[in-house]
């Protein structure tokens, strides 16, 4: 029996232990393979991009997803039964709950698209006032249909009641308002007869297949060339055998985008090596300009990102990226909760990109109206933190995140001390000394002290900042620290009033 109990928790223990690395697979420290290969078709460039266009992803900070498509009609459920899949992908409703002939119901939707509140003016104004310096936008999603008038397609908007181009709108409203355009573009496709998940195997199935990625090719091409003001291309669908058995194709496909479209962005999710690597080559090595994986995740250390660019694509709902017409059966994040995973975002180096899903009319839902509202009245007062910032390097704390530029530190506090110090630790070798600390809000300045709390062996120094009693805040703010160069000289500190 004893024996029994310790089996059971040496193969409990396993088990959890084997389920953890699956989950940290996506989302955790990445390990190096030990060997090197020799790769053919790997990166096109090692290490970071060093150029404006890339320079400006870097300071970003946030941006706004839309996803967008005849699903928005649906609204994620049909004649009020709700569907189990994710919004967007309603088409691939099935088993018991699904509506009689729904795949033919969904394939006529396109019939109904005639969005009469669509402003894309309004998008993006509203955007700007969120606070969004970039916006991916869904050309195509899995289903195939094209919001721009694809040559290479017959199901696109087109052929719908609205007609109109809303890519060119997308793209034209929000670079006016100074904001850069992310085409969405989804590798699977359930519209083309040539499209295949499993890879070819037969004559036939090859030479269909072929004409699926000469199709794909001509879609992206005529997308730059249609919208020569989109930045990059964020990805989807590149999980396929019969894409991931193309590398050869989309190595070259690649190169051929950047060299038409100079500082094209391109994440991780776009093609892999020879040996079926996603996202990192089979040495490590990122393929494309920045990590694409933290969909829907954060990371929880620094370290796990390896130095690369990123950004965090995030859903309002717990996931559902299309419209949902009834929000009331999901718990739905609060701006706190995204300005949350804003901060942890940028005091990690990356962006946040929050995701709206625009009802069939062209409205966004109410939710996301306030939403939008209250991250950019925040944002406003904020900004400083928040754009053009990086990674500060202390041990993360448990007030908040922070981070920095040029000699401030900024820490965004999220859990205030119930006594109102909050305790700045920094390591005794820090190059940068706190001088100054106020609050970003409205300017106070705020007492800050050098602490000497006495732990044996400490390696790190410590600065208390008081912040007043009356000084009262229903939002997360901001204690801004100036700093100076130089050595932390704690005899000296001692002595000086801050
Ligand atoms: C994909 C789509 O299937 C989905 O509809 C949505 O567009 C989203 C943004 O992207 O979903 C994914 C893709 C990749 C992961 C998770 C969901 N992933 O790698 O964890």
């Amino acid at each position: 029996m004893k024996l029994n109990i310790f089996k059971a928790t040496v193969i409990l223990f396993l088990c959890c232990t084997l389920l953890q690395a699956k989950a940290q697979s996506w989302s955790g420290p990445q390990e190096k393979p030990k060997e090197h290969k020799e790769l053919k078709y790997g990166p096109l460039h090692h290490g970071k991009r060093t150029d404006a266009a890339m320079q400006r992803f870097r300071e970003y900070g946030l941006g706004q997803f839309i996803h967008w498509g005849v699903y928005a009609i649906a609204g994620g459920e049909w004649n009020g039964v709700k569907t189990n899949q994710a919004s967007e992908w309603i088409r691939a409703w099935n088993g018991p709950t699904a509506p009689k002939d729904w795949k033919n119901t969904y394939d006529n939707l396109y019939k109904q698209f005639d969005p009469k509140n669509f402003d894309a003016k309004r998008w993006a104004r509203q955007a700007k006032a969120m606070g969004a310096r970039y916006v991916i936008f869904t050309t195509k999603h899995h289903d195939g249909f094209c919001m721009w008038p694809s040559k290479f397609s017959d199901y696109t908007v087109k052929e719908t009641p609205y007609k109109k181009d809303i890519v060119k709108q997308i793209v034209d409203a929000y670079t006016d308002e100074g904001i850069d355009v992310y085409l969405y573009f989804s590798i699977i496709d359930w519209h083309n007869i040539d499209y295949r998940s499993g890879a070819p195997k037969t004559d036939e199935e090859k030479a269909s297949y072929q004409r699926f990625l000469t199709y794909t090719r001509n879609q992206l091409f005529e997308l730059m060339s249609n919208y020569p003001k989109m930045k990059g291309f964020w990805f989807d669908g590149t999980w396929d055998k019969a894409w991931i058995d193309s590398y050869a194709f989309t190595y070259q496909l690649e190169k051929d985008l950047r060299a038409a479209h100079p500082g094209l962005i391109i994440g991780s999710r776009f093609r892999n090596d020879e040996y079926g690597k996603r996202h990192f080559d089979s040495n490590g090595e990122l393929l494309g300009d920045y990590e694409q994986g933290w969909e829907r995740k954060l990371p929880a250390k620094y370290e796990w990102l390896d130095g690369n660019d990123w950004d965090c694509v995030m859903t309002i709902p717990p996931n559902g990226w299309g419209y949902i017409k009834d929000w009331s059966r999901f718990y739905t994040k609060t701006s706190y909760d995204l300005i949350d995973m804003l901060m942890h975002s940028v005091s990690m180096g990356g962006n946040f990109v929050l995701n709206f899903g625009p009802d069939g009319n062209g409205n966004m839902s109410p939710g996301e109206d306030v939403l939008a509202k209250q991250i950019g009245n925040w944002i406003t007062l904020n900004k400083e933190a928040v754009y053009g910032v990086t990674h500060a390097p202390l041990e993360p704390c448990n007030y908040g995140y922070y981070t920095q530029k040029e000699n401030n530190l900024y820490l965004t506090v999220f859990n205030r001390p119930v006594n109102n110090m909050v305790r700045i630790k920094l390591p005794k070798t820090a190059t940068d000394v706190p001088v100054t600390a106020s609050l970003l809000v409205n300017g106070a300045s705020l007492k800050m002290k050098f602490t000497d709390i006495g732990l044996d062996l400490d390696r790190n120094v410590y600065f208390d900042i008081t912040l007043p009693d009356n000084f009262v805040s229903k939002d997360p703010f901001v204690i801004k620290i100036t700093t100076r160069k130089g050595k932390i000289n704690a005899a000296e500190l001692e002595k000086a009033h801050m």
